[in-house]
């Protein structure tokens, strides 16, 4: 008999999902459903008000990724009134965004996904010095000591006697799935505690040329923060010689944390599970749009990570991704509690983007979704009619496509140290582990922004913000813009409309929206749903730490996945918040 395995909430994401899986009697995975069980209505606040503040509301679509809506935000407008800003400011940007992936990965590296194969009270077990042994085998990494390690067994001991596991509680621990030996499982807790302090002092960078951590300010048309030579005062307001002494410092200490703990656990933990990079890749077509331009052309040769789509693996051809093609992105809602004038099988392009709520769902508490019928609050988005991953997967082989010799490199490098073939990195762990990759590449790559930033500042060239848009009687009547970036979780785009000098229309597609969507009109699942229908059987399926490991691969952000637009700025529906 088959049997129906959900979990609902997945913990240890951003936002509500849940998955139902239907396994076959020997606990294979023969089918997977991804549920956004959570609807929000932030963006309809946008409708009427100046382009100018989008981004402080956009920007609250999420607390995790805390932003990238402000940047894709800010890009929109800009492209949609041809708007160039100063090659500063496209260099702050580079740095706050670099800052925002290697924050964001670290995180969800360890406190996010780490317990998916680390067990935490396993390592009460372990031999501090033997531990230290196993460090000093893979890193340089200061903290190494056996006093080091036995004080914090020491302190982990103290939560488990008082029957208090606090942050660690209710894990699948003891499960035979975990794989690490003790002294692995206390490094990598060691690491967990590390990375808290560790981020918390980080977003320092986000402050000094935003004025604050989570979402810092931005401005249409440039950096919000001045560059002053004068003050030799940490000031609020501009950023002085204090302010870039404090980002070159935590440049290094991001690159040191990378390249001495993040990637070595990871390749460490990574190697006692090489059959997770068997399974877990899904539909095997990625897509990025590209970031990171370090001059004001707007380029696209020039950014970091190019923009492009992969079909089918084919590393040889990339497909080029045009935002403003109708034809290129649709998004369906087939299989979501929407409804779309032009009717439900069709698709939209986010400039005719439409959200007209219809929850045709059985009423709550339910036992199992309706699949054959709406099962999701997301939509799902398409490129051409494929399902597309988007990520730091996709980037990372984007980025091996083009050649370029980092990434190159460090992907090989990292498949040696493992002993495993380049489709290796189709798969669950590939996943995980193109999300170490990238945020070294993304840290080294910061040094160079900020050596530019630093000679442009040695010349002279102070200017952050351009005013020559900035006055709306200069605007077109009507006026309408794609802004993207590569967000921690993929792809994001907004697209806007501006009319008369206010937002008409405001659409965001964003990562976990391509990654979480449900199946569409022609039955094809979705990336998550398709990656936990690659060869996954659950040992035990009251303990579904299969699914949380693949699913957990992909970063959920649901409170990202699912917003409301309505073109005409109504009130859609009233929500009862419980
Ligand atoms: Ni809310 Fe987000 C990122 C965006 S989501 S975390 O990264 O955009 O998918
Ligand atoms: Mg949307």
């Amino acid at each position: 008999m088959t049997q129906r395995v959900v979990v609902d909430p997945v913990t240890r994401i951003e936002g509500h999902l849940r998955i139902e899986a239907e396994t076959s009697p020997g606990g294979e995975i023969t089918g997977a459903w991804s549920s956004g069980t959570m609807v929000r209505g932030i963006e309809l606040i946008l409708q009427g008000r100046d382009p100018r503040d989008a981004w402080a509301f956009a920007q609250r679509i999420c607390g995790v990724c805390t932003l990238v809506h402000g940047i894709a935000s800010v890009r929109a407008v800009e492209d949609a009134l041809d708007y160039q800003i100063p090659p500063n400011a496209q260099l702050i940007r580079n740095l706050m965004i670099g800052a925002q992936y290697v924050h964001d990965h670290v995180m969800h590296f360890y406190h996010l996904h780490a317990l998916d194969w680390v067990d935490v009270v396993s390592a009460l077990k372990a031999d501090p010095k033997a531990t230290s042994a196993l460090a000093q085998s893979i890193s340089s990494y200061a903290k190494s000591s056996p006093g080091y390690f036995s004080d914090v067994q020491k302190k982990l001991k103290t939560f488990v006697d008082q029957g208090q596991l606090g942050i660690f509680a209710n894990g699948y621990w003891g499960s035979p799935l975990y794989k690490l030996p003790p002294e692995a499982n206390l490094m990598a807790v060691a690491h967990y505690l590390e990375a808290l302090t560790w981020q918390r002092e980080v977003v320092q960078l986000h402050a000094i040329f935003g004025g604050k951590n989570p979402h810092p300010n931005f401005v249409v048309g440039g950096a919000p923060a001045p560059i002053s030579l004068d003050a030799d005062t940490l000031a609020a307001t501009s950023v002085n010689v204090q302010g870039l002494e404090i980002v070159k410092n935590v440049i290094a200490r991001m690159q040191a944390f990378v390249n001495e703990v993040y990637l070595p656990d990871t390749l460490a933990i990574a190697s006692f599970y090489k059959d997770w990079f068997r399974r877990g890749e899904g539909v095997g077509n990625f897509m990025t749009f590209g970031d990171f331009p370090e001059d004001g052309t707007g380029d696209p040769s020039k950014w970091l990570i190019p923009a492009g789509v992969i079909l089918n693996r084919d590393l040889t051809t990339i497909h080029p991704v045009d935002l403003n093609d109708p034809m290129q992105v649709q998004e369906f809602v087939a299989h979501s509690y929407y409804g779309y004038s032009t009717g439900k099988d069709t698709g939209l392009h986010p400039y005719d983007g439409q959200t007209n709520l219809d929850y045709t769902g059985p009423k709550p508490p339910f036992e199992q979704l309706d699949v054959a019928k709406d099962y999701s609050w997301l939509k799902s988005p398409r490129w051409k009619g494929n399902v597309v991953e988007v990520g730091p997967l996709a980037r990372v082989l984007m980025l091996n496509a083009k050649g370029f010799e980092p990434a190159v490199e460090l992907t090989q490098k990292a498949l040696r140290q493992l002993d495993l073939p380049l489709e290796a990195v189709y798969s669950t762990m590939g996943r995980t582990a193109a999300r170490t990759l990238e945020s070294k590449i993304v840290a080294d790559q910061m040094s160079t922004w900020y050596d530019a930033l630093i000679a442009n500042i040695r010349k002279g060239e102070l200017a952050v913000f351009n005013d020559a848009k900035w006055d709306p009687s200069t605007w077109p009547s009507v006026a309408r813009g794609v802004g993207f970036m590569e967000a921690p979780r993929g792809a994001l785009a907004h697209w806007i409309v501006i009319r008369d000098g206010k937002i008409d229309n405001y659409q965001a597609v964003v990562p976990s929206t391509w990654n979480a969507g449900p199946r569409d009109e022609a039955g094809k699942p979705g990336p998550y749903e398709a990656a936990l229908m690659d060869r996954h059987t659950l040992a035990d399926p009251k303990q579904p730490l299969e699914i949380q490991r693949t699913i957990h691969s992909f970063d959920p952000c649901i409170a990202c996945a699912v917003h409301v637009v309505d073109p005409q700025g109504e009130e859609l529906t009233q929500i009862q918040v419980r």
